[in-house]
């Protein structure tokens, strides 16, 4: 019998006043701004769908191809008996893990986490189907508020894939990441999905494909908003605009009024007005170069272990798991420690700082190598059981901090350069 459990980690209603509160904060703001995380009622999620089927929507192919090169090796080296997916959707790239995983005999229970409930149960109870005998818990939670990590004491390994992490601000970024060390201890792993920075031609291009599919994605916000809210935002008075912030190193999506217009919003009793040529950013999307991924990680105690990108460099995957040392420099135990050694004698410790170089897009990088990889060898030591029920999403707390060995290969590049366009909607706090 298939199991598949379906848990609410958010209060009734919470979700509902999320978007009053999002909706109030953003439209009154100056500039105005909303959360990406609006665009995914069904219609979004469908839209968002088309986008990962088109040409110019790289990510999601290049993540695939590097799931598809990589996954045997990150399911050895973590040995995870349960897989988190964070942000799930269609949970598509996900079965290329759960198949490693299985493969390596490790694999008990899969939790998808998503905000959009229709799409996970859909995509949770297409997995209960394709993999008997494994527990599946489905997680309806924002992952900033409520990370659904089940607790038990088994290797977990948790996965935020598709580059979402980009929508997040610097200061969200930094948030999850550190709430999410928060909860791991030895034995888990974080792998996670970051889209690269290339050349702004081809990034805006993605956000503004020639078939428009982008731009019904992004004016759906609005629909979501008249849904919501009884708002009465006319779409086709907005203009999609998809934009290359080289200072942020983020694309940003914005809609721009055609005509000045007055918007009413009775749900939270509010008129807002809009300029003719006003815009109201939707989203960023930030681009990352492989040295600002692992300085993120190291920020939240992380110790990035692991690095593949695309024949074409275009995305990045990380593999990490609790650093030695916590964010406050506090040692970890010396049990946890013991838990990690490399699998394949040969493998010498990460010198992470020496193999900081050359070409942030690997043209440096002999042809030869189609994935690139830096190998991630993890062995889990602990083992014990994961019993999944209601109560173990309240989350409990354990850190553990413990040391991985692995080779590296280098990336260079600069953090945040000094703000060029854009300029004015950088610093509008997200909620
Ligand atoms: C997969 C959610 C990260 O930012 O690339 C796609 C969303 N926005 N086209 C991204 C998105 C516009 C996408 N994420």
């Amino acid at each position: 019998m298939t199991a598949l459990r379906v848990v609410r980690c958010l209060p009734d209603g919470f979700l509902a006043g999320a978007l009053r509160a999002d909706a109030r904060a953003g439209l009154t703001a100056t500039p105005k701004v909303l959360p990406p995380k609006w665009f995914y009622d069904e219609r979004g999620s469908e839209l968002f769908e088309k986008i990962t089927r088109l040409d110019e929507y790289y990510p999601t192919r290049a993540e695939r191809s590097i799931l598809r090169a990589a996954a045997g090796q990150i399911a050895a080296g973590t040995r995870a008996r349960t897989l988190v997916e964070l942000g799930a959707g269609a949970a598509d790239k996900t079965r290329l893990l759960l198949d490693a995983l299985a493969g390596a005999g490790t694999l008990a229970s899969f939790v998808p986490v998503d905000v959009s409930e229709t799409a996970l149960i859909e995509a949770a109870r297409r997995v209960a189907g394709e993999y008997p005998g494994l527990a599946v818990t489905a997680v309806v939670s924002d992952f900033e508020e409520h990370l659904g990590l089940p607790s038990g004491s088994e290797a977990r390994l948790v996965v935020f894939l598709g580059g979402t992490i980009g929508n997040l601000l610097p200061g969200q970024r930094a948030a999850f990441l550190r709430s999410l060390r928060s909860r791991l201890r030895p034995g888990d792993a974080f792998l996670l999905g970051t889209d690269l920075v290339k050349d702004p031609a081809v990034l805006v291009a993605a956000y503004d494909d020639a078939a428009g599919v982008t731009a019904a994605f992004n004016k759906n916000i609005l629909s979501v908003l008249n849904a919501a809210l009884g708002a009465d935002f006319d779409p086709d008075a907005f203009e999609h605009v998809a934009l290359w912030d080289a200072g942020a190193e983020w694309i940003e999506m914005r809609l721009r009024s055609l005509q000045p217009q007055r918007v009413t919003l009775p749900a939270i009793d509010l008129q807002v007005t809009f300029g003719e040529g006003e815009e109201l950013r939707t989203e960023v999307s930030a681009k990352f170069r492989r040295e600002r991924v692992a300085a993120e990680l190291a920020a939240a105690g992380f110790t990035m272990a692991g690095w593949w990108t695309d024949e074409q460099g275009r995305f990045g995957l990380s593999l990490s798991v609790p650093a030695e040392r916590g964010p406050h420099g506090r040692r970890g135990s010396v049990a946890g420690r013991a838990a990690f050694h490399p699998p394949h004698p040969g493998i010498g410790e990460p010198q992470l700082g020496d193999q900081l170089g050359g070409d942030p897009l690997g043209r440096d990088r002999p042809a030869a190598e189609q994935v690139h990889r830096d190998q991630v060898l993890l062995r889990p030591g602990v083992n014990g059981q994961v019993r999944l029920g209601q109560d173990q999403h309240q989350g409990n707390r354990t850190v553990g901090e413990d040391h991985v060995a692995g080779v590296e290969h280098g990336a260079a590049a600069g953090l945040h350069r000094g703000a060029r366009g854009g300029g004015q909607f950088r610093d509008i706090g997200h909620r």
